[in-house]
């Protein structure tokens, strides 16, 4: 399995031969040959929601509405390898806590319930009922609010809505999804400033910019698809503005693989025109920069005579607050925000002066802004200068984060949230005829912590791959396994179902892609992608095995088993399970302005587009405006311990990994193969610190509190990457991020600007 480490740049274009032969690797890995022709399916009108990332689907469809690393996802959903009761029989778990994230991944599809024995320490079969019997069993005997219930992105509108109202009716609003480690940050900012917790853009607003700044998202590895709505947009000659301090190749140019002019040597596509390498962490600090250019241009415009810069009309009737951003923007001196950013005030006014000149700007982001100390701050200054020239709520503006699981945008939309004030309760009270708790849940730190501290006492995991995905392994791990129950429902076994808790369970479930056959009928489910609009998906191929249980039937198994029997006799479970539908029009009751009609709706080739009120210019905020926001500090990082010596580290993806599913080790678009324990560093930097490119070192994080952080063994990979800054691979450098450091506003850990200093190894390499 050991691949040769190959170190070099790499200077192709993303897309091109290089994604064709990487596909061809994948399909080989996983010997999912089957998978080939049902990928024409993907994300068509008749075929499945792919299960990689959440980028929309413009309405005049591709030939192949698929990417490189969305057939990554399928071929590793419908790889023929299977992991059952013999391969349990044979390693306890002690031992496979030993193995590595890309070989647990490559045991393939889990195929039947399994429940943990201490005395053996293995998995051994349960049998389903018996399953749902004895976890109801242990839910019924503990508090309610000891009790978590995570989902990870992926599962659809009907299963997380089941999910959510089980939650409920069990007591609490414990419901973290993996948005807590995500776009929680815009879900936050965006309601407060511009009154929707969602982008306000549609794919189609692509045809129409004439200019995108693109902060902090990694398009060619994590949302490809987008590309060719890049690729078209620079086509017509639109800029792209991008900021990021790495030079990521996808942002760079492109080569369409569905093109088979560029395909035979035809020219890439040039996707940014300008790349700006601000530090991490320096986003609010360039942002500021931009903005006081844009200021600046006004006020030259209008002493000259000329149109003004600044779209008035707009911010009189639409917004407030812009005097005080103003008054900032111009007290705020260009050697500090020089400093922060780490960009040039020339640089900076060359970025505004492109924004100035555009009349319909969209601004992308990624997790590059929300995953900071200061993360809220980053996405309220993007916002505020959209606001400057009324970029939102015009035909080829907006603001448009990418989501990143193929349906966390509606698992909130559903309901799925911890945040009681989102959820229309009186509602679900009204159509169930229950109580609904009304107190706020955990968050995903708040839930490890209460790990920590023992108040939580049992996790039930809809997917994901929580204790791998969370920060400070060390403190976290365990702890985990002082809980009384855990219960995860998955596809594929991962690190999460190695600790357990007293009593644990494995609950293995059919994907997305499957045939969800359910009374002889072929189910169909929806999910809502980053533009909101909502997706039916159907699956086509043959579940992985016959014992396998859809999501929704085992939703539906634990709430029979785990609530009181007057409670669970509210809702007809059994029907919901035998007609997706059904949920549908529960759905539909609950949340009327965004579903009504769900079912009709639905079958429009296409789908439907929830309202998007900011769209409209409607803003549902507190002064029924759009809101102009200061940001608390220039920095979005936390400082650290004060040390000369404290670096800032990115984590973040590879090409060749969906979050903690390392499919390979393949990294095509930096240059890194065969190897994931790396870390990325400026040559000066090297040079300063005595290290050498190749040589082994450690990281710990360098926070100020008295605990452990460390990964040690990466080696150092000399990159064109700010000075001052490292990035590496989650989530082998989770460990040395601190619970306590996450965006203050929202919560979602801060994975991105970690603080940290580098450790010198004994035996360089
Ligand atoms: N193939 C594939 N697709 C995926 C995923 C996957 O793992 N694999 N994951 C999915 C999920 S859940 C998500 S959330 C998305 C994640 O997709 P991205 O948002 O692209 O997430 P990251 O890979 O963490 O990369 C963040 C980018 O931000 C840049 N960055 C880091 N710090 C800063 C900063 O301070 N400022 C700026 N301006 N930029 C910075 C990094 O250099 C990097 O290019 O992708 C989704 N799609
Ligand atoms: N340091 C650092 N940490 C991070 C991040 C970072 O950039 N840096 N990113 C954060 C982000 S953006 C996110 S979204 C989280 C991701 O956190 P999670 O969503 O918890 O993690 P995933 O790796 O996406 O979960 C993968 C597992 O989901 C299960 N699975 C896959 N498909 C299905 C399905 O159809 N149904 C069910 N029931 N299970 C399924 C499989 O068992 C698989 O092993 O990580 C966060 N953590
Ligand atoms: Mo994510």
């Amino acid at each position: 399995m050991s691949e040769a480490i190959r170190i070099h740049p790499y200077d192709a274009p993303a897309g091109g031969w290089g994604s064709v032969k990487s596909l061809g690797v994948t399909v080989a890995r996983f010997a999912a040959y089957d998978a080939l022709p049902g990928l024409r399916l993907q994300n068509k009108p008749d075929g499945y929601a792919c299960v990689s990332c959440a980028w929309g689907r413009p309405q005049k469809q591709h030939l192949a509405e698929f990417c490189e690393n969305g057939a990554k996802a399928t071929f590793s959903e419908l790889t023929s390898a299977r992991v059952g009761a013999d391969f349990f029989a044979a390693h306890t778990l002690t031992e496979l806590r030993g193995w590595s994230d890309m070989a647990l991944e490559q045991l393939g599809r889990l195929t039947e319930p399994l429940r943990y024995d201490p005395a053996s320490d293995r998995y051994l079969p349960v049998a389903w009922d018996r399953a749902f019997a004895e976890i109801g069993a242990e839910m019924k005997a503990l508090a309610p609010k000891s009790v978590v219930f995570y989902a990870s992105g992926r599962a659809s509108l009907e299963t997380s809505y089941a999910y959510q109202l089980m939650a409920r009716m069990y007591g609490n609003n414990n419901l973290p999804d993996s948005s807590n480690m995500c776009h929680e940050t815009t879900s936050v900012a965006l309601q407060k400033v511009i009154g929707q917790g969602v982008g306000t853009v549609h794919v189609s607003d692509f045809e129409h910019t004439d200019c995108i700044f693109f902060f902090g998202q990694n398009v060619g590895s994590n949302s490809p698809r987008m590309l060719h709505q890049l690729q078209e947009a620079r086509e017509r000659g639109i800029p792209i503005v991008v900021f990021n301090p790495l030079r990521e190749r996808g942002l760079v140019e492109f080569k369409n693989p569905q093109n088979p002019v560029q395909m035979l040597g035809g020219p890439a596509t040039q996707i940014g025109t300008q790349h700006h390498a601000v530090r991490p962490g320096g986003d609010i600090a360039a942002l500021m920069g931009l903005c006081k250019a844009v200021f600046d241009l006004d006020d030259q415009a209008r002493e000259a005579g000329r149109p003004r810069v600044i779209d008035t009309a707009f911010m009189e009737a639409h917004t407030q607050g812009a005097a005080e951003l103003e008054a900032t923007a111009h007290s705020t001196g260009w050697p500090d925000i020089e400093q922060e950013s780490g960009l040039t005030r020339a640089a900076l006014e060359g970025a505004a002066r492109v924004y100035a000149k555009a009349t319909a700007v969209m601004a992308v982001y990624g997790m590059g802004l929300t995953q900071h100390k200061r993360g809220f701050d980053n996405v309220t200054m993007l916002v505020n200068l959209l606001l400057l020239r009324g970029n939102i709520g015009k035909s080829g503006a907006g603001i448009c984060p990418v989501r990143g699981h193929s349906n966390v945008q509606g698992q909130r939309t559903v309901g799925i949230s911890e945040k009681p004030e989102l959820v229309p309760l009186d509602k679900l009270a009204e159509q169930f005829g229950f109580e609904p708790p009304r107190d706020k849940g955990l968050t995903t730190v708040d839930a490890c912590q209460g790990v920590i501290d023992g108040s939580v006492r049992a996790f039930v995991g809809l997917g994901g791959n929580f204790v791998r995905a969370v920060p400070d392994h060390s403190r976290i791990e365990p702890a985990w396994r002082r809980m009384r129950l855990t219960v995860q429902i998955a596809t594929k076994l991962n690190r999460s179902h190695l600790l357990t808790g007293d009593v644990a369970y494995l609950l293995p479930c059919m994907g997305r892609l499957e045939r969800d056959v359910q009374d002889g009928v072929l189910q169909t489910v929806s999910t809502e992608d980053s533009t909101g609009w909502m997706h039916a998906s159907r699956g086509h191929h043959a579940p992985a095995s016959d014992r396998l249980l859809s999501e929704m039937r085992i939703v539906a198994g634990l709430a029979q088993a785990s609530l009181p029997a007057e409670m669970a006799r509210k809702v007809d479970w059994n029907g919901w399970c035998r007609d997706y539908s059904a949920v549908r029009d529960a759905i539909a009751i609950t949340f009327p302005e965004i579903f009504h009609d769900f079912n009709r709706r639905l079958a429009a080739p296409g789908g439907f587009a929830r309202p998007l009120p900011a769209r409209e210019r409607l803003w549902k905020t507190p002064s029924g405006k759009a809101e102009f926001r200061l940001p608390q500090s220039l920095s979005a990082a936390y400082a650290g311990d004060g040390g000369a010596d404290v670096m800032r580290l990115i984590t973040l993806r590879s090409n060749d990994q969906f979050n903690t599913t390392v499919y390979g080790l393949s990294d095509r678009f930096r240059g890194v193969e065969g190897t994931r324990e790396i870390v990325f560093m400026n040559r000066e930097d090297i040079a300063r610190l005595g290290l050498r490119d190749g040589q082994t070192v450690g990281i710990g994080s360098a926070c100020g509190d008295d605990v452990l952080r460390q990964v040690h063994g990466l080696r150092v990979v000399a990159y064109d990457i700010p000075a001052g800054s490292l990035a590496a691979y989650y989530p082998e450098c989770n460990p040395v991020i601190p619970l306590w450091q996450h965006d203050e506003e929202s919560k979602v850990p801060a994975a991105k600007s970690v603080p940290v200093r580098l450790i010198l190894e004994a035996a360089g390499a």
